[in-house]
């Protein structure tokens, strides 16, 4: 999970979902989530669907929804700490899907892993407009703490643009995701290689 690590937001996006998600294969990106908190249920099959059949050569995950990527034969979910437990999702998706958990506190990041979480996204490391709901920053200190104790993927999200990336990666993310430094940009593909630079 070394790189940039993709996530849509149709709402920030210029282009729409699937043109952000083709730049960001283009640009050689291995993990694409599929993230989308207002489409009615049919539109978010509909487009799950596609982005599916676009994303051959990358890991294709969905926020939130276990049944929708059940549905879309996704290779797995994204969950936060307000969604099903990774215990129950890993029930109904087995072993052979990808769990990632979010979390905000060590206490978290020691649950998710108990509980077998594939990997973890860190959050938000920086205050982000992307998400209000998203908590008090974590900063780059939950970061090295959680990397010291947990031996998992560590995706580290939340306010990450260019300038501050470095410092994230140098912290022990391997990957970083940035929402608006990336979908808001006349050339997602560009942005996305600006930050897949960053790990050499
Ligand atoms: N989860 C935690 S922070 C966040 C999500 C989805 C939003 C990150 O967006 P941005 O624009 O990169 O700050
Ligand atoms: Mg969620």
């Amino acid at each position: 999970m070394k790189g940039y690590y993709f996530i849509t937001d149709a709402r920030l996006s210029r282009a729409g979902n699937v043109s952000d998600v083709q730049s960001a294969l283009a640009a050689g990106v291995r993990v694409v989530q599929y993230r989308d908190k207002w489409a009615d249920d049919a539109a978010l099959i509909a487009e799950a669907r596609l982005l599916r059949r676009l994303c051959q050569g990358a890991f294709f995950l969905i926020n939130d929804r276990v049944e929708v990527a059940l549905a879309v034969g996704a290779d797995g979910v994204h969950l936060g700490q307000k969604d099903l437990s990774c215990r129950e999702a890993r029930r109904w998706l087995g072993a052979g899907k990808i769990i990632g958990i979010t979390v905000n506190t060590m206490e978290q990041a020691l649950e998710a892993a108990r509980q077998g979480a594939d990997y973890l996204g860190v959050a938000p490391i920086f205050a982000t407009h992307t998400k209000p709901d998203a908590g008090a920053p974590a900063g780059l200190r939950l970061l090295r703490e959680v990397r010291r104790r947990v031996n998992l993927p560590l995706i580290a999200i939340g306010g990450i643009n260019q300038d501050n990336a470095p410092a994230v990666i140098a912290a022990g993310a391997d990957g970083i995701c940035a929402i608006s430094a990336v979908v808001t940009r006349p050339d997602v593909q560009a942005a996305i290689s600006g930050f897949q630079r960053l790990f050499g």
